[in-house]
């Protein structure tokens, strides 16, 4: 459960957890300042997370400070990277340059996974700043996750969803801030995924270039038409367990994002031989057996397999038998559907 614990507000320190998250329907293409081309779902995960601690002193010269620490080693790349966010936000919120800033944040996946932490780091940030405007009663209560979804955003555009628990949607209620999604079938509520590490490679190209380039891509008409229809029917699904159709619908999108990569002008391709193979296996290994598990894919070459908890047991026995190979050092991070942010301040 979701709690905000005033419990720091006698003190200069407040810490956030939040987890990744994984896009069922792909946010691909902006406008204006970080807003989504089509409205995006995801779900929120458990173990991938990112902590961030914020450190705060008055600010007595008038010129704030952030020192930034990541995994205890200060990284000046990440420093600037944030002082830009403190930046776009100081200009609505004023009061965050009263104080100096000591920011340390970790992560629980190895940094060199090939896994993006955009969305949990920004996540957990903005939540340590949320807490300190409530604090300061510049928001309410009542707006605090939408506030911290909000400002997430304007840091990254998907760490607006790693706010909620379980399934989120950005674009639908609003396009500043994502939601909750509620009433999610039972079939749904303890989905697990298993991210395997095909390479851990930086990417050759940023999402933020990725995004750039919808801008004057030959198929945006109809790349932002389809997701719009497929974000209704997954709505529709989500509400009435139909794992049948959720596979097609997040097995289409995952390939229409890499195709729309692929379409770019340049053109780029983000997937790797093995992913093809892993993607090839999946849906061999799903028509053999009838089981319910599917394939997804970040703006990366690794794949998440989605599948329900009671089928685990089969989905390790396929991953150490047949995926095994095709895994960067056999390297894989056995994720789930996450509750949400957690205070540990
Ligand atoms: C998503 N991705 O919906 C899509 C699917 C990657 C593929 O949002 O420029 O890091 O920080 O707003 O959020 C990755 O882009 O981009 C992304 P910025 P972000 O999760």
């Amino acid at each position: 459960m979701m709690t905000i614990d005033q419990s720091y507000n006698n003190s200069n320190i407040i810490i956030w957890k939040a987890a990744s998250n994984i896009a069922l329907v792909k946010y691909w293409g902006k406008k204006s300042f970080q807003l989504p081309m089509n409205p995006s779902i995801s779900i929120t995960l458990d173990q991938s997370t990112t902590t961030t601690k914020m450190e705060i002193s008055k600010n007595k010269h008038l010129e704030r400070e952030i020192d930034f620490y990541f995994e205890n080693t200060k990284n000046e790349l990440f420093a600037k990277k944030i002082e830009n966010h403190f930046k776009n936000i100081e200009q609505e919120f004023p009061l965050l340059k009263e104080y100096n800033y000591k920011i340390s944040s970790s992560n629980t996946f190895p940094h060199s996974s090939g896994l993006a932490s955009s969305a949990s780091s920004m996540a957990s940030l903005n939540l340590c700043l949320a807490s300190l405007l409530l604090k300061n009663n510049i928001i309410e209560e009542n707006n605090f996750y939408l506030t911290a979804s909000r400002l997430s955003r304007m840091g990254s555009g998907s760490a607006s969803r790693s706010l909620f628990p379980s399934f989120a949607e950005w674009g639908i209620e609003s396009e500043d801030y994502a939601t909750n999604i509620a009433n999610i079938h039972k079939n749904f509520s303890d989905i697990c995924d298993a991210i395997l590490i095909v390479s851990s490679e930086e990417k050759t190209v940023s999402s933020r270039i990725g995004h750039s380039l919808m801008e004057d891509h030959p198929f945006k008409d109809s790349r932002y038409k389809n997701a719009k229809k497929r974000l209704l029917n997954l709505l529709k699904v989500l509400e009435n367990g139909d794992w049948s159709t959720f596979i097609d619908i997040v097995e289409a999108e995952a390939l229409e994002l890499h195709a729309m990569m692929m379409c770019s002008s340049p053109s780029f391709i983000l997937m790797k031989p093995n992913s093809l193979k892993i993607i090839e296996l999946v849906r061999s290994f799903r028509a053999d057996t009838g089981l319910n598990l599917c394939f997804t894919l970040d703006a990366g070459p690794n794949i998440h397999l989605l599948y329900p908890l009671e089928i685990k047991e089969q989905v390790i026995k396929f991953i150490n038998d047949s995926i095994d190979p095709f895994l960067e050092d056999g390297f894989w991070i056995d994720d789930n559907i996450g509750q949400g942010p957690v205070n540990l301040s």
